[in-house]
């Protein structure tokens, strides 16, 4: 299903703070629909490869050591455009410049605190999805 998918994860102070249900719900109210799912913790190596493009940011010490720093839920999602139209759902990456109504700006705490992730595009949706599920664990 090229461009049919994409791969998201709800971040460890959003799954802290309880808002794990609250997001679901607003992922599938957007016309997502879940085809795997899963709660896990990231230990340190893994959160290393994840975010690999970003080694050598300023960011990125920190930004592994937080993923790694309690459970997240990983996501399988379904949708024509979902890549595009995640991206919209959970607005800017900075939730101060994000809009009213989206993901970001109602759960996020800061830059890195940024409640959840979306794919930027098909190949890291890709690379992604298979870093987290096995083609049994889709539906
Ligand atoms: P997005 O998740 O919106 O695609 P990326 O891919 O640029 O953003 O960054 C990946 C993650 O790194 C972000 N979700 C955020 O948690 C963190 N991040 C990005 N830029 C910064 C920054 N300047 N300071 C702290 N954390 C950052």
């Amino acid at each position: 299903m090229p461009l049919g998918y994409t791969f998201a994860m709800i971040k460890p102070q959003a799954c802290r703070k309880n808002h794990v249900g609250p997001i679901l719900a607003m992922i599938n109210q957007a016309g997502f629909r879940i085809s795997a799912i899963r709660s896990t913790k990231l230990t340190r190596d893994e959160a290393e490869k994840f975010y690999e493009m970003h080694r050598g940011k300023p960011f990125y010490e920190g930004l592994v050591e937080f993923m790694s720093s309690g459970p997240i839920v990983a996501l399988l999602l379904e949708k024509e455009n979902a890549i595009e139209d995640f991206r919209k759902l959970i607005g800017n990456t900075d939730p101060s410049k994000a809009e009213e109504g989206t993901i970001r700006k109602m759960f996020a705490e800061s830059l890195q605190r940024n409640a959840i992730h979306g794919a930027d595009t098909p190949e890291n949706a890709k690379r992604e999805a298979d870093f987290f599920f096995n083609q049994r664990e889709r539906y």
